[in-house]
This record gives C-alpha cells, sequence and structure tokens, in this order.
C-alpha cells in the first residue's frame, strides 16, 4: 500500500527527515548531510519505506542470488587489523595456505550447479606472483565455465608489489590467468583516524581508490564495500559513502554495495558489540538511497544473519549472495550462520518476503527467475556439499610457495 505523499512528508518531518520523500520522488540525489539524518533518524520503518521505493523503482519484485562457493585460500597475513579473526602468521596453530592443485580440487567437488567462485584472503609478501596466477588458472582449469571473482584491493596491492610491474600489466597478467572481476572489501571505513587506530598497516582510502579507479578503467568490475560498527563516527560512514559515489560518478564500475555489519568475536575488538539488528537494516536502507548510482545493494546472509537479512529485502537490498560454501572470515568472528545454503532454501527465505527469487551470475545477467514452484532439478541441487579438503600446513606449502615460511 503506498501512503499519500502528505502523510509520508509529515512523517519525515517528524523524523528529521524534512523534504525528503519528495526530494526523493523527484530523482534528487542525497546530500551528505541528508546520510546523516538519515543515519541519525530513529524511524526506522520510514527509512525502509524510503529505500523500499528505491529497491523496488530499480529490481521490481526481484530478489538476486547467485549459486557461488568460496575459497579463503589462506589465512597468512601481515596487516595484522585489529578487527580481523581470520588472520595467522604462517607458524601460528590452524596457519593454512592452499596450493593451486586443492583449489582445483576443491572446485572439482564443488556444487556442479556453481557459476562463481568467489576466493579472497589474507596477505604474505612472501608469496610469490606466480602463486596468484596459478590459483587462478587452477580455478579454470577445474571449472572453464566457472566466473573467478578474486582479491580485494588489498590483495591486489600486494599482488601488484610482489610483481614488480605496473598495475595495468599486471591486471591484463590476472586476465589472461582467468581473473574475471573483483569483490569488494579491504575498503574498511575510509578514516585516516580509525586506521591509525586499528588497522595502520592496511592501505588508506587513497590508495584503495586509486586502484579501484584503475581496475575498472583496465575492464573489470568490482563490488565496494563499508565495515561498520568499530570505533567510527557515523560522519565518518558517510564520508566513506561519499567517497565511493564519487568514484562510481567517475567510473561507474561497482556492481553492488555490501555493507559489512563488524563481528567482534576472537578479535582485538570483542569488548564492542555486533551491531544490532536496527543498525544493520539501517545501514542497508542508508546504503540503497545514499549511492543512487550503484545498482544493487546486498544483503549478505552469511553477515547479517538469515532473519535481517530477509528483511532486508524489504528496506533497500536486493541481492542475498550466493549459496556460498565454507566461508571463514565471518565464522572465524562468531557468525552463526550456517556454513552454505542450498537454492531451495535461498527460494524459500526470498518467498517469505513476498519477492520472486531471481538467479544471476557475477555481473547480475538474471539466468532464471522461479515466479511459480520449483522445477526438479532444484531440489536436487538442495543435497549437501561434499566436506571441504584438507588445507596445507606450513609444512606443506604449494610448490610455488614452498619458499615461504
Ligand atoms: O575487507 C573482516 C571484512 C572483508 C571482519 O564482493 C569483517 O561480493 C566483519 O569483502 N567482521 C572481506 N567484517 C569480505 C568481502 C566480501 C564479502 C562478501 C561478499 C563480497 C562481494 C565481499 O570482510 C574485509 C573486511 O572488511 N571483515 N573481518 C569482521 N570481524
Amino acid at each position: 500500500m503506498e501512503l499519500p505523499p502528505e502523510v509520508l512528508e509529515r512523517r519525515a518531518q517528524r523524523a528529521g527527515l524534512d523534504g525528503m520523500p519528495s526530494r526523493l520522488a523527484r530523482g534528487e540525489r542525497l546530500t551528505p548531510a541528508d546520510a546523516l539524518a538519515l543515519y541519525r533518524s530513529d524511524d526506522l520503518a520510514l527509512l525502509g519505506l524510503l529505500a523500499n521505493g528505491v529497491r523496488e523503482r530499480l529490481h521490481g519484485n526481484l530478489a538476486y542470488y547467485n549459486v557461488n562457493i568460496h575459497i579463503n585460500y589462506t589465512n597468512w597475513c601481515n596487516k595484522f587489523c585489529d578487527f580481523c579473526a581470520f588472520q595467522r602468521r604462517p607458524k601460528d596453530a590452524g596457519a593454512y595456505c592452499m596450493t593451486p592443485e586443492q583449489i582445483h580440487d576443491e572446485l572439482k567437488q564443488a556444487n556442479p550447479q556453481a557459476t562463481e567462485v568467489h576466493m579472497v584472503a589474507g596477505v604474505w609478501p612472501a608469496l610469490p606472483y606466480q602463486y596468484y596466477l596459478d590459483i587462478c588458472r587452477a580455478a579454470k582449469a577445474a571449472r572453464p565455465d566457472i566466473h573467478v571473482k578474486a582479491f580485494t584491493m588489498v590483495e591486489v596491492d600486494q599482488i601488484v608489489k610482489s610483481a614488480g610491474k605496473p598495475v595495468a600489466d599486471v591486471l591484463d597478467d590476472l586476465r589472461a590467468a582467468g581473473l574475471d572481476s573483483m569483490p569488494g572489501g579491504g575498503a574498511e571505513v575510509f578514516s585516516e583516524r580509525v586506521r591509525q587506530d586499528l588497522y595502520p598497516l592496511k592501505m588508506g582510502a587513497a590508495r584503495w581508490m586509486e586502484l579501484a579507479r584503475a581496475i575498472h578503467r583496465h575492464g573489470f568490475r568490482t563490488n565496494c564495500t563499508m565495515l561498520y560498527g568499530m570505533t567510527e563516527t557515523l560522519e565518518e560512514r558517510v564520508e566513506h559513502l561519499r567517497l565511493l559515489r564519487e568514484l562510481q560518478d567517475e567510473t561507474g564500475g561497482f556492481q553492488t554495495y555490501i555493507p559489512l555489519a563488524f563481528h567482534p568475536a576472537n578479535t582485538g575488538l570483542d569488548h564492542l558489540p555486533y551491531p544490532s539488528a536496527p543498525e544493520r537494516l539501517r545501514s542497508i536502507a542508508v546504503g540503497r538511497l545514499f549511492l543512487d548510482n550503484v545498482p544493487h545493494v546486498k544483503a549478505y546472509w552469511i553477515m547479517l544473519g538469515i532473519p535481517v537479512a530477509q528483511l532486508a529485502l524489504g528496506m533497500g537490498a536486493d541481492d542475498l549472495d550466493g549459496t556460498v560454501s565454507q566461508e571463514r572470515i565471518y565464522h572465524d568472528a562468531g557468525a552463526d550462520t550456517p556454513q552454505s545454503m542450498t537454492r531451495a532454501q535461498l527460494h524459500q527465505l526470498i518467498r517469505e518476503v513476498g519477492r520472486v527469487p531471481a538467479e544471476r551470475d557475477t555481473l547480475y545477467r538474471v539466468l532464471r527467475r522461479f515466479e511459480g514452484g520449483d522445477p526438479l532439478e532444484d531440489l536436487q541441487a538442495a543435497a549437501p556439499l561434499p566436506p571441504p579438503l584438507r588445507v596445507a600446513a606450513p609444512a606443506d606449502l604449494p610448490a610455488g610457495a614452498r619458499s615461504v615460511g
């Protein structure tokens, strides 16, 4: 049911969002001050309503997902970010680095319906350039048709350093090895204050933007993210969104925005709370309203929790991410969501909130809409996935990485 514009306006006025419904209806761009007012407003239902208007104008009743496989190929990392529970030094208990062969074998055994492999990991400078090319080649050798979405900007930065070549040449090599697109991630929150305090060894906003710009100009699509719920202020969140929007105006290379809710367990910030459900929903809605030039907003169910991800589909989000498999970064940090979901389960979650499931590929081309019931083949896809392969301990490193330790 649509609320009459004057009712909406009166409510917006009470919520400190004076004039915003009519400005949005006219397609006007929100200002950073508007975004701050949205973050500060406690009328979550109104935020949801406004964001849903934009979401439905762009995507109607469809809720996208894909069939994907996650491979966190190594947890070796030298960035030591306070927010991360995943990182290890190679000799630490639980440290691993997958060989290209293991990645190949894991993909051979993985869900045959998967259209994407999502590979992100820690960074360890002693891993040779060749290793990154080899893992892309291994993925494509196992599954020639699969879309390889890999490497956050932080990983790309390290790959470029290891290569000792210009960024453009590295991107050519990665593409030739099988890389198709890149995820969001690594941006954290673009505040120099927060970076100095919590992740001083990680690149700052300027380098992140420089790499994203170069990557988009090279013809790759990427996603964009914001990690929220640490010690950043609302103003810093808005500034982060402003920088993303500005870059998107320039390149158009971002496909989807994924607000990442901070999971504190087993991190250096475990005294902080996990953002509340209203806070997680507000982040989705503000993202949808402010980033008017980014086509999609993803409610990453692994990280948001299933009920909040479902509700987010009515408050600005149009995508749930995918079936996933063996995600480690969030589960190490206390996420209590399952390791994976079947297509049948995703369809059910989407239908429970009155949306129509639409399977997409990584570039958001719709492969199938499921307007009615699911055909038999989808129920077959609900079979449990095989267990993950064992991953390498520091002692049995990949051939290309054997020199490190
Ligand atoms: O950059 C790490 C975040 C990111 C924690 O593009 C944490 O489709 C919360 O980028 N609590 C990596 N967040 C994951 C990522 C991603 C995930 C899903 C989909 C896509 C996509 C990209 O995860 C990191 C960091 O910002 N992160 N630790 C934590 N404790």
